[in-house]
């Protein structure tokens, strides 16, 4: 759709998302209220910057119904997010929010080049979470054939993939290399010969260009991105396209924002920032100017795809994933890359962060491919040295490198746990 066109859209479908959150929820109509903003003061997207932000803690305390703008009786599904403390965010969905929602990985699907002749192997978990359903739908929306296998049971989903013949596989890139390791593990699987899979739809955590060649050369597939959250409908609010440079964000249904954290001001054109939602079609659960903490940014030049629809580029990690150690911002993402910059590592890794004698320690236990485990001690040691170097280039801080056997890392079936910070349970 031709850029023009589509901000009239979304003009369009602002004043009356608004005005009917407004007629519709108490809670839209205190805060417009306090900010001192009429739903007859927006007249187009333009306008979207005088509306009063929404974050995760608005949806706590209103929980469970307070910020639902549809009644009861017409929302036909519950999903909830994967809150570690207190209560969950738990969102509402009308049969039309289904059905875009299903659009949108629909939309993803195709960008990836799948069709009906594709068989999906769903393993994102089924459930509150939104992963498996939500991939679920939008591949029946397709019209592909689906297999709801649910994350877990991993002998299984390699036996199942062989025989049914999957072509893509939907589920976090942690698990995927999980499976991909299982299957080289596999005395009964030959990749080449017994699998078929071309594509991987994987999301619902931050991953990297070089997990994504880790990924691409282990399952022989390409792998793409998909994005989403719950708050806004699930997975499917943006994927990739076949040029994997950017994930094109649906914005006729979820208008997306850049803001600078502290200051709430948007950021220049193709800065870096949290990103923020305005779903312009939802009925059930509506969010406006919703806060992620999601930290990107968004590339408006056309894609060479043809796709008129904005990209954003990788997610770094969540304002709340950052761990300030010693001073310095560290995200997971950036050590995952270090890591598999270096090709005797399998990617499998964990974070320990402590506070000894008010000093941060830093310690990464880091996997070996099995092929170069060895008991030469000046190997480890100059693999050890290699790493430490790199990530002191990268980082600006020294970590301590363990070196650690081949599958003693755990593994995770969902999104992967990468960072334990003793810091957190200590009252300093
Ligand atoms: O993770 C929805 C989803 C399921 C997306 C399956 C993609 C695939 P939540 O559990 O609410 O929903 O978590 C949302 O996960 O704010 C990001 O921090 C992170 N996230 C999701 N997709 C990506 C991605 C689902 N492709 C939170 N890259 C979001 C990086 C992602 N982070």
């Amino acid at each position: 759709m031709d850029r023009a066109k589509l901000r009239e859209l979304q003009s369009e479908r602002l004043v009356k998302i608004v005005k009917y959150t407004y007629d519709n929820v108490q809670f839209y109509r205190e805060r417009m209220d306090e900010a001192g903003v009429k739903p007859s003061d927006i007249k187009s997207i333009d306008d979207i910057s005088k509306l009063p932000f929404m974050q995760k803690k608005d949806l706590r305390d209103y929980y469970p119904y307070g910020t639902f703008a549809a009644p009861l009786k017409d929302i036909v599904r519950f999903h909830a997010s994967s809150g570690t403390t207190g209560k969950p965010i738990v969102a509402g969905y009308t049969q039309n929010d289904l059905d875009n929602w299903a659009e949108g990985v629909a939309r993803c699907l195709t960008a990836y080049g799948a069709t009906k002749d594709d068989i999906l192997q769903v393993s994102y978990g089924y459930g509150l979470f939104t992963g498996g359903l939500g991939a679920h739908d939008g591949g029946q929306k397709l019209g592909a054939t689906v297999l709801p296998m649910s994350s877990g049971n991993t002998s299984k989903q390699i036996m199942l993939m062989k025989d049914l013949g999957c072509t893509g596989l939907c589920c976090t890139p942690s698990y995927a290399l999980f499976l991909a390791e299982s299957i080289a593990e596999d005395p009964d699987t030959d990749i080449e010969k017994d699998i078929k899979l071309k594509f991987g739809a994987f999301g619902a955590e931050p991953w990297t260009e070089n997990m994504r060649k880790e990924l691409e050369s282990k399952l022989r597939i390409k792998a793409y991105d998909i994005y989403g959250l719950t708050e806004v409908s699930g997975p499917g609010v943006g994927g990739e396209c076949e040029y994997q440079d950017g994930t094109h964000l649906w914005e006729d249904m979820f208008y997306p924002e850049i803001i600078d954290p502290v200051t709430l001001q948007p950021v220049e054109p193709g800065q870096q920032g949290e990103l923020v939602f305005t779903t312009l079609l939802k009925e059930g659960m509506p969010v406006i100017r919703y806060r992620t903490r999601d930290l990107t940014h968004l590339i408006y030049d056309k894609c060479r795809c043809g796709r008129t629809m904005v990209r954003m580029g990788r997610i770094l990690g969540r304002s709340d994933d950052m761990m300030i150690i010693r001073g310095v911002n560290v995200f997971p993402s950036t050590i995952e890359s270090c890591i598999l910059e270096i090709p005797e590592f399998n990617g499998q890794y964990f974070v320990t962060v402590d506070r000894v004698k008010n000093v941060d320690t830093f310690d990464i236990d880091v996997e070996l491919r099995p092929e170069f485990y060895t008991d030469n001690m000046d190997k480890m040691l100059n693999l050890k040295a290699r790493l430490t170097m790199r990530l002191v280039s990268v980082l600006g801080i020294k970590p301590v490198i363990h070196i650690v056997e081949p599958n003693t890392i755990a593994r995770s079936q969902g999104k992967a746990k990468h960072v334990l910070d003793k810091r957190q349970f200590k009252n300093e």
